[in-house]
């Protein structure tokens, strides 16, 4: 079947079509070398691999129908921005974070060079016009939460309009009572971009409709506790990913599709790689589509990924909110804010509880040894790394930290210290 020409769609959206076309000829070929090239694959993925086959196009085209149909799109760059507050008021909410060496040439014009890839990435394809969500958006909402991104959305919000949410770096009663205003502030933009109330029906159908989300995502990420594992880290991270922009019922329903299948293949003992292939727990930044570059290296060199602890992960998707109890609007967002804000990025201070998400999750998963994934230039996370190695190294667990950005000069060298890592754990 040829493919649809979104063109015209595209140049309404005021995108650089050259610029563009070039991006999707380098995510095709990446897309088609990293993920149709593995094997075993559940078939269940081949709506994942509809989905971003149509990344820029079909879902591109749900999103300015909605438009036309008075609906707003509200574009993300955090966990801590509440979905649910998004959904109750009939909009429609979209991961915005890039993951991809695009545009860096123009946003080091704006932003300093020793600034990390991702800050840089999302700077860079809004200069460049080549990201249709960050154009489909009626609304960005940014957050103080690192130093980098707290500073970028100053200059991010020359180019587009921007909302940023005040996320508090401590956890005590007084940075709840501050952030549970934060959430209300939030919610009246929301209103008044929407033209919507957030009645209390609203917001427990929109908290059913995440929560929902979330339960489908616990679900595979148990069944990748079965060893041999049944689906790759790859694969999984793609869910991950996608979960940012696709439709939130359309995709609950097909990954609920997908557990069943990989149900069925964990009690035929069928999996992605043989069992006894060695398991590895990746920890750290985030990584947004289409940042496969270490993960692609950790399970092409032999290993299997079996958890993310990540907010492209299980960071982002841990805990749900339980609105057992509560009538009014405000009781919602009471219990929104506090499951928002017991997330642990590593922005806070103290984040013991990560350290304790991670060994938790190493013991869950079965892994073997746990790979920390720092963004050249994060600090958070690369200060952080040193707590997570003693408290791997106090149980035993293999430890390795990659530093790295988004580009592909050092593949050779990381898939090196990888396979190292790998023969080490054998
Ligand atoms: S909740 S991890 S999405 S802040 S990699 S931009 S931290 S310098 S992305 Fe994050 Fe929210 Fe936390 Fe998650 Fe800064 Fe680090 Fe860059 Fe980062």
């Amino acid at each position: 079947m040829e493919a649809k020409n979104y063109n015209e769609m595209w140049k309404s959206l005021g995108m650089d079509l050259k610029a563009h076309e070039g991006l999707l000829g380098v995510l095709g070929k990446a897309y088609s070398d990293t993920f149709l090239s593995q094997k075993n694959r559940p078939a269940g993925m081949g709506y994942l691999d509809f989905v971003m086959s149509e990344i820029h196009g079909l879902r591109i085209e749900e999103l300015v129908e909605a438009r036309k149909r008075g609906r707003k799109v509200i574009g993300t760059f955090c966990l801590y921005v509440p979905e649910e507050i998004i959904l109750a008021a009939d909009a429609i909410s979209v991961g915005l974070c890039a993951g991809a060496d695009f545009g860096t040439e123009l946003a080091e014009q704006v932003l300093p060079r020793n600034t990390c890839a991702l800050i840089k990435s999302f700077v860079g394809f809004k200069l460049a016009g080549v990201c249709p969500y960050v154009e489909a958006c009626d609304l960005v909402i940014g957050e103080t939460t690192c130093d980098g991104k707290t500073k970028a959305y100053e200059v991010f919000s020359r180019y587009a309009p921007t909302f940023v949410l005040e996320v508090p770096h401590m956890k005590n009663p007084h940075d709840a009572v501050l952030w549970r205003s934060e959430i209300s502030r939030l919610t009246g933009k929301i209103e008044e971009i929407t033209g919507k109330n957030l009645t209390a029906e609203a917001l427990k159908a929109a908290v059913e409709t995440v929560n929902a989300k979330r339960k489908a995502l616990h679900r595979l990420n148990r069944l990748r506790a079965a060893d041999p594992a049944p689906i790759s880290g790859l694969d999984s991270l793609l869910i991950n990913q996608v979960q940012f922009y696709d439709d939130p019922v359309r995709f609950t329903q097909k990954i609920n599709e997908l557990c069943d299948e990989l149900e069925d293949r964990v009690a035929r003992k069928a999996g992605v790689a043989p069992a006894g292939t060695p398991r590895i727990l990746v920890s750290g930044c985030p990584m947004a589509a289409p940042n496969w570059k270490v993960p692609n290296i950790i399970e092409k060199s032999g290993a299997v990924i079996v958890g993310e602890e990540s907010c492209v992960g299980e960071r982002g998707t841990r805990g749900l909110v339980d609105i057992e109890g509560t009538a009014t609007r405000d009781q919602i967002l009471d219990r929104i804010a506090e499951r928002y804000l017991g997330i642990d990025c590593a922005i806070f201070t103290p984040n013991s509880e990560r350290i304790g998400h991670i060994t938790e999750m190493v013991e869950k998963y079965r892994a073997d040894g746990v790979v920390h994934y720092e963004i050249q230039f994060c600090t958070p996370y690369t200060m952080e790394s040193l707590g997570v190695r003693n408290a791997m190294s106090d149980k035993n667990i293999h430890f390795l930290r990659l530093e790295t950005d988004y580009g592909m000069e050092d593949a050779a060298q990381l898939q090196t210290r990888v396979q190292a890592f790998l023969e080490l754990i054998r």
